[in-house]
């Protein structure tokens, strides 16, 4: 099996909506054996603790919640992904889903330094393509990928050194999206899968086209996790659960084939507020998916059945 240097990013991001309990979720999957599951499968392991963020000399914008300190938080982000994405895997343990204004901005300098392009995977409930101008919470959790894809009215932010094509983004797992987001989804080529699409036709084939198309491209891929992308009745410890999510075993499939798949450069785990869990259960679940993803599996070769 192939050995993989896994560099644990602790991003106690709580700045991207108003209920707290994320700055939490770090520690919960240091608790929950993260570390100790991925040296179980071969891989070596470096955690280098927790990121602080910037403080940059910002004014508030009383129609968003803390721009400042996610503003900061991107800041350090853009620089720790990209000194990390040259060491090993980038694991970023979020920390909410503003955690990805920085992490994927940066994973996409590193992979165009390196000359290769960047594919974004979205796991998540939610689509996250508000803008700070069309967000009805003011929640800049709900805003990375209209950063990453270089959508207008981030000005605050860091200037895009690499912004992401949105044909090469794919978002599974859909089933709350705004209808500012859906009125600009609309005018995009990101290839969406909604419930629906998954519960009708199954999560293998949108995801098995997708990753064709970054391995045709030689592409870098970056998953970003939200915990809200489960249903809630295996993943309780998220603020913004939404009901009929992706079931256990759809989720490791979709992590099994991004293993088999060979393209993974980054991951963020977002999302978890451990203040909601039930005995450690949705921290659990995420490090066993993350698992999943780095290789365990239930057989060594495919099996079939007895004809
Ligand atoms: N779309 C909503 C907003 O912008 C909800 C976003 N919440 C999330 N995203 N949990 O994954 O406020
Ligand atoms: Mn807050
Ligand atoms: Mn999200
Ligand atoms: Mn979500």
């Amino acid at each position: 099996m192939e050995q993989t240097h896994c560099i644990l990013i602790g991003a106690p991001v709580d700045s991207g909506k108003r209920r707290d309990g994320c700055l939490m979720g770090p520690d919960a999957y240091r608790v929950a054996g993260l570390g100790e599951q991925l040296t179980a499968l071969g891989h070596s392991v470096e955690d280098r603790g927790n990121l602080i963020p910037d403080t940059p000399a910002l004014p508030d914008d009383p129609h968003l919640h803390d721009l400042p300190t996610t503003v900061g938080w991107t800041r350090s982000l853009i620089r720790a992904a990209k000194e990390a994405a040259s060491d090993g895997l980038p694991i970023f343990l979020g920390g909410d889903h503003a955690l990805s204004l920085g992490s994927v901005a940066g994973m996409a300098e590193h992979a165009a330094a390196q000359g290769r392009p960047l594919f974004v995977l979205w796991l998540d409930a939610h689509s996250d393509f508000n803008t700070p101008q069309t967000t009805e919470s003011g929640h800049l959790h709900g805003t990375p990928v209209a950063y990453v894809t270089g959508q207008p009215g981030f000005d605050a932010f860091p200037p895009l050194a690499a912004p992401v094509p949105t044909d090469r983004i794919a978002m599974i797992g859909l089933r709350s999206v705004d209808p500012a987001e859906r009125a600009m989804l609309a005018e995009t080529d990101i290839a969406l899968t909604d419930m629906r699409a998954i519960d009708e036709h199954g999560i293998a084939g949108p995801l098995a086209a997708f990753l064709d198309k970054v391995q045709a491209a030689n592409g870098l891929l970056h998953v970003s996790l939200d915990v809200d992308f489960l249903d809630p009745g295996i993943a309780p410890a998220v603020g913004t659960t939404v009901p009929g999510g992706a079931t256990y075993r759809e989720a490791h499939l979709v992590m099994e084939m991004l293993h088999d798949s060979g393209c993974l450069a980054g991951l963020d785990l977002v999302e978890l507020n451990p203040f909601l869990d039930d005995r450690g259960r949705t921290a659990s679940l995420m490090v066993d998916l993350t698992a999943s993803l780095m290789g365990r599996r239930i057989f060594d070769r495919p099996t079939r059945s007895f004809a």
